[in-house]
This record gives structure tokens, C-alpha cells and sequence, in this order.
């Protein structure tokens, strides 16, 4: 009988691809076997089309016009209407919450799913865990059982759910968490060539957060929403836990405008903050990444002296479930790709372990933008709604991101503890601190007023 590593032979080599079978020999039947199975999952005609986009090099330089969007704010008008309509369809259920969490977190430095990186100023409290205790809050208050919808991808699935299940679900019935996984892709070498990382290993990557909208209707999670009465999608990523995944007026802006997918954005820090930048590009809503936007048009000045291209991306956005459903009409999602060069474990052709300059492919959620059919663009402020934990060090630190959640809890406790805590489920805002009047215990850390347990 033909092995299944065998049958593969053929169609990898008519690819251009028969390298990654150079050191099969030395594989035990186990090993043979997993690789065949990792081999099967490779789109080859896929990684054809990444292969020539990377030979053709960049698109021929025609610059798109670039024009700052239209943005909404709280106390525009409006205001009391949408924020009503949002209360209603958060208590009627109508709105899920979708976490990403595929990413790899590599500029953190932090082997594990970075939802499990410890960011509470007091307590040892996780990303995930900030995130959990912001939606549960949110369904007390507006009175409806939250279903969570958490993207991981294969290299960090296991771990997040066992991080999950390790500490009683952050408090979420366990018929409330549904977990997916994003595709992963073969990362290529300058040639086009499947990069392997071990002798029977391809080297794998996440598609990217584009990669959610095809997931949520490859897993199931699109149905699930459907059964549940859920019309609209949270979108918030794993590493800002200033995240407001629930916030009323969003949710209404974005629905009293009819929009299939709406962004939250604060003006940027600096003319060099790696954000992308929210605009109009040839008059159609988009979002230029950082890198990807021309030092003429980061540093243009508007006529009030702000950066003219001001609107950062905070990537939350609101999603309309049909939306999703549409985009995936008719099989892959067509998401532009996005090149990434990075230096790769790799092996060399001796089978030795070596580092390889190498491209991963990604796409990127907020390109649906343009397919939407409106979209709501609202402004927040940064220190309320957006301090990532992305570098060791410096700026979007996990010390940044502490003293801005210290920065938070002095200001709804009123307290003047140089570092405060509050969990959300205990106050979101001064009035319900001062209504709740939780205990203030005082550690060796700083004021702590725990969640109820
Ligand atoms: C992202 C945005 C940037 C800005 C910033 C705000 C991109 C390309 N850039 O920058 O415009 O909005 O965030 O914080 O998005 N993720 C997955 N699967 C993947 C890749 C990423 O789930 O395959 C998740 C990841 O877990 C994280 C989020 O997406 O929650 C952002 O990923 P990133 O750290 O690669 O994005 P970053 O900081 O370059």
C-alpha cells in the first residue's frame, strides 16, 4: 500500500515544493505520519499564488489618494439615541464578543498565549482574565448572558483552553465559550520555497486576523451566532485590556448608520506610533498600516497643526454577522495578502538547524472595510480605551499598560493610592463606585477592590 507521504510526492514536486521531502528517511512511521497529514493541509495552489505575488515584488508604485475619514464622537449629535439603541440590542443579546488571541506575541517576548500575560497593577491579574471580567460585567449591567467567541490559532489553541479551564473559565459557563482556531500558511524563502523548520516540520504561521472572518464561518461560529440570535460581532484584541468590547454608544452609532463594519480610533500619539492610520483611499474607507504608509503622508500636518492622518487604528470594531456571511459567499475569502519578512528557524540542507531571512503571509481584518457597505468611524479617548501590551519595554509596555489601568482606578475610586485596582465587575465609572461603595483593601502593591467572588 502506498504511504500517504508517498502519495504526496507528486503533487509537491509538479509544485516546485519536492524539497520537503529531502530528509524524510530519517523520520521514525510516527513522525512520517504527521508530517503527511501537516503536508495535506497545504493549499498548493495557494502557496503558488503567494509565491508569484513575492516574485513579482511590490505593486507598481500608483500612489492612491489618501484622504482623512469622517469621524464620529461622543456628544456629536445623535449621542442619547445611539446609545439607547445600543443598550437595547446589548440586553436583547443581539451583540457577541470576538476575541482574537492567534497571534505569537514574539515582540513581547512571552513563550504562551498572551492572554496569559499578567497585567494587573495590584493583583496577578491576565490579560484574558481583564477581558472575562469586562463582559460579564457588561451583561450584569445591560442584563444579558454574554457569549464569548475566542480565536486562537493551532500553535496556541491547547494552551488557551487549558489556561481556560485551569482557572474556572474566568467565571463563563463553559455553553458560553466558543473557541476557534485560525488557518495557518507556510512561511516561504525568497525563492518561493516551502520553508521547513525541522526535517518533518513545515514552518507554519497564522494567516493573520484576516484570517477570522474565514474561521468564524469555517468553525461553526457564524451558525452558533445565528442559533443564539446574535446579529453583531465585538471585535477586540487580546493585547489592550482598556478594551471596551460593550460599549453602547459603538454598538448604536454603528447600527443607527446601517453599518456592516465600524473601527474605533484615537488620535495618534505621535506621528510615529505603530498604528494604522483609518482614511480614505481613493475615497473608499480603508486602513493603511504603519509600515505601509509614506513618511510624507505620516507627518502631513492639518491646519491646526495636528497629524493630518490622526486616526488610529485601535482595532475594535463592530462587525454585522451578514457581513461575515457575504464576505464568505462562494468559498476562500479574498482578502488581500500582506507580506511580512523575518528572519525564520529554519534547516539548512543538510538537515542542521539555521536562521533563514523568510516571508509570512498575512491578511488583515480591517480590509473588509472596503467591502462594507457603510461604516461608522468613532473617535475615543486613548487613555480610557487603548494601552496594548506589545514590546517588553517602553511605550505599549506591560508598565505602560499597568500605570494607565492605575490611572483608571484612581479616577473611577476617586482614591489617590499611587497604584489602584479595580476590577470592572466591581465599577466602570464613579457613580457606580460610589453607589456600590465596594471595600478597599490596602496590599503592599497598591489599593485593590476586588471582584465579588
Ligand atoms: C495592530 C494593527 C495596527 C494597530 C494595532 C493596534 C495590524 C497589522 N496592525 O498592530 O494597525 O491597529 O494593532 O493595537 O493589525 N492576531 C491574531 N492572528 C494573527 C495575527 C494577529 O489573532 O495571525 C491578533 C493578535 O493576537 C493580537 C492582534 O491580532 O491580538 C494584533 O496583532 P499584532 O500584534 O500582530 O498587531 P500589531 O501590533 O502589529
Amino acid at each position: 500500500m502506498t504511504e500517504p507521504l508517498d502519495a504526496l510526492r507528486a503533487p509537491f514536486e509538479s509544485a516546485g515544493q519536492g524539497h520537503v521531502f529531502a530528509h524524510v528517511d530519517r523520520l521514525g512511521p510516527g513522525e512520517r505520519e504527521t508530517f503527511a497529514r501537516e503536508l495535506s493541509a497545504i493549499d498548493l495552489d495557494l502557496v503558488a499564488k503567494l509565491g508569484a505575488k513575492l516574485a513579482g515584488g511590490a505593486a507598481a508604485a500608483q500612489s492612491p489618494s489618501f484622504e482623512p475619514p469622517v469621524v464620529v464622537r461622543a456628544g456629536d449629535g445623535g449621542e442619547g439615541q445611539a446609545r439607547a439603541l445600543g443598550e437595547e440590542l446589548l440586553a436583547a443579546g443581539k451583540v457577541g464578543f470576538v476575541l482574537v488571541a492567534g497571534g505569537q506575541g514574539s515582540r513581547l517576548g512571552f513563550n504562551g498565549p498572551k492572554g496569559a500575560f499578567e497585567v494587573g497593577p495590584v493583583t496577578s491579574k491576565t490579560l484574558f482574565e481583564w477581558h472575562a471580567a469586562r463582559i460579564l460585567a457588561a451583561g450584569a449591567r445591560h442584563g444579558f448572558q454574554p457569549t464569548w467567541y475566542i480565536m486562537t490559532s493551532r500553535a496556541n489553541d491547547a494552551e488557551t483552553r487549558a489556561f481556560f479551564a485551569g482557572n474556572g473559565r474566568f467565571g463563563f459557563p463553559e455553553d458560553d465559550l466558543f473557541f476557534f482556531s485560525q488557518d495557518m500558511l507556510p512561511a516561504l524563502d525568497g525563492e518561493g520555497r516551502i520553508v521547513l523548520a525541522g526535517p518533518g516540520e513545515v514552518f507554519l504561521a497564522p494567516d493573520g486576523h484576516g484570517g477570522t472572518l474565514a474561521a468564524l464561518h469555517q468553525s461553526g461560529a457564524l451558525e452558533h451566532m445565528q442559533a443564539r440570535g446574535i446579529e453583531e460581532l465585538s471585535y477586540f484584541q487580546v493585547d489592550n485590556p482598556l478594551a471596551r468590547p460593550a460599549d453602547p454608544l459603538f454598538v448604536g452609532y454603528h447600527c443607527a448608520q446601517g453599518a456592516e463594519m465600524s473601527s474605533k480610533v484615537v488620535p495618534k500619539r505621535d506621528a510615529a506610533e505603530k498604528v494604522g492610520v483609518l482614511g480614505l483611499v481613493d475615497g473608499v474607507l480603508g486602513c493603511i498600516e504603519y509600515s505601509d504608509l509614506s513618511d510624507e503622508l505620516r507627518e502631513a500636518k492639518a491646519a491646526s497643526g495636528d497629524l493630518l492622518f490622526n486616526a488610529g487604528n485601535i482595532a475594535a470594531h463592530m462587525i454585522r454577522r451578514s457581513f461575515v456571511e457575504r464576505l464568505n459567499q462562494g468559498g476562500a475569502l479574498d482578502l488581500p495578502w500582506h507580506i511580512a519578512r523575518k528572519e525564520l528557524g529554519a534547516i539548512d540542507s543538510s538537515g542542521a538547524p539555521t536562521k533563514i531571512p523568510g516571508v509570512k503571509f498575512e491578511t488583515f481584518v480591517f480590509d473588509a472595510l472596503a467591502r462594507a457597505k457603510a461604516c461608522v468611524t468613532m473617535e475615543v479617548e486613548r487613555a480610557q480605551e487603548f494601552s496594548p501590551v506589545k514590546n517588553a519595554e517602553g511605550s505599549d509596555s506591560p508598565a505602560t499598560c499597568k500605570a494607565d489601568l492605575s490611572a483608571i482606578g484612581r479616577a473611577i475610586s476617586g482614591l489617590d493610592d499611587a497604584v489602584v485596582e479595580i476590577d470592572p465587575r466591581v465599577a466602570e465609572t464613579l457613580d457606580e463606585f460610589n453607589e456600590r461603595a465596594p471595600v478597599v483593601q490596602r496590599t503592599e502593591g497598591g489599593a485593590l477592590c476586588a471582584a465579588p467572588q
